[in-house]
């Protein structure tokens, strides 16, 4: 059931594919599309990004999606949501567009994706080897310098799904997102982060279920809009909002607590897409066009109240 030549959303596609499809976009969309690198994966992938804007200055939102290997429909729903930046008529979409600047890597962990099509469906990590196990890889989302390895939050033995790694930053992949939002850092105000599968919109802390961002009741109330439009299209599915630690699990040492934490983002959140569990990691790819459609309603309110309050 795989296309040949075109690229769309009714199936899931390998880097290549995605990369060819990437620069077809900026072949077609040169004046508002800029392409970025944030550097190169373990094994020398290249980790790409896009840059979409329609003018001088505007803030930026960033996106970092498939940090986890397999977590394919974030990158399908990523993918989708930059044509849409790029070609949808409708109004609320335009105004998504027009009014921020785009920052969108749609697969990060490049190495770990490419090994979940050729090997091991559900591989999640990197795939760095460690000088004292046969494992391989660490989980991304728990290598950035945030509290890192706090409260149990992450494990320290490699061959768990979330060892952290022998330190911070011990992965480049992590090290080069760092850097480059680093570098960036006055140019963005919003970070997302996307997984899957549960249905929840998550934000700080990770680390701890014991504290709350002082910001916590806006996170709550830009939570409650995100799931309210989502909830109102005709799949009528729930998302469930809160802080990481005290809705799903602690974890330390995330991205998205990094950012909060250390660039001072304070509309920072993970969201992990469908399902609640049926499909899990293997999301049918006739889910694909049902999951964007809610990422772009929740989008949209999220945006909206993060900027209205
Ligand atoms: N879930 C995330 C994980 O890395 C998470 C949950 C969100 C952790 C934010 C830390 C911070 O475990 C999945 N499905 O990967
Ligand atoms: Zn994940």
């Amino acid at each position: 059931s795989r296309d040949s030549g075109t690229f769309g959303w009714r199936q899931y596609y390998e880097l290549a594919e995605i990369y060819e499809w990437l620069d077809n976009i900026f072949a077609t969309y040169p004046t508002v599309t800029e392409e970025f690198s944030i550097g190169k994966s373990y094994e020398g992938r290249n980790i790409r990004g896009i840059k979409i804007s329609y003018g001088p200055n505007k803030p930026g939102i960033f996106i970092e999606s498939n940090i986890h290997a397999r977590e394919w429909i974030t990158s399908a729903t990523a993918t989708w949501f930059i044509n849409e930046l790029l070609t949808s008529q409708k109004e609320e979409v335009r105004n998504l567009a027009e009014s921020y600047d785009w920052y969108i890597i749609p697969v990060f962990n490049v190495d770990g994706f490419e090994y979940s099509h050729r090997s091991n469906r559900l591989w999640r990590k990197t795939r760095q080897p460690h000088a004292t196990s046969k494992c391989i890889g660490v989980d991304g989302n728990r290598n950035f310098d945030s509290h890192f390895m706090e409260n149990n939050g992450a494990s320290a033995d490699p061959c768990s799904e979330t060892y952290a790694g022998e330190d911070p930053w011990s992965e480049p992949e992590t090290k080069a997102l760092a850097d480059y939002l680093t570098s960036i850092k006055d140019k963005f105000n919003v970070y997302l982060s996307f997984h899957s599968y549960g249905q929840w919109l998550l934000s700080p802390y990770g680390h701890t279920a014991e504290a709350f961002p002082e910001n916590y009741n806006d996170l709550l109330e830009i939570g409650a809009a995100f799931g309210s439009a989502i909830k109102n299209l005709v799949y009528g599915t729930n998302y469930v909002h809160g802080s990481t630690a005290s809705v799903l699990y602690v974890a330390s040492g995330s991205s998205v607590d990094w950012v909060f934490n250390e660039l001072n983002k304070k509309v920072a959140y993970t969201i992990e897409f469908r399902d609640k569990g049926n499909f899990g990691f293997v999301l049918p790819p006739a889910q694909i066009l049902a999951n964007c459609e809610e990422l772009m309603a929740g989008m949209v309110a999220l945006i909206d109240k993060a900027h209205s309050l």
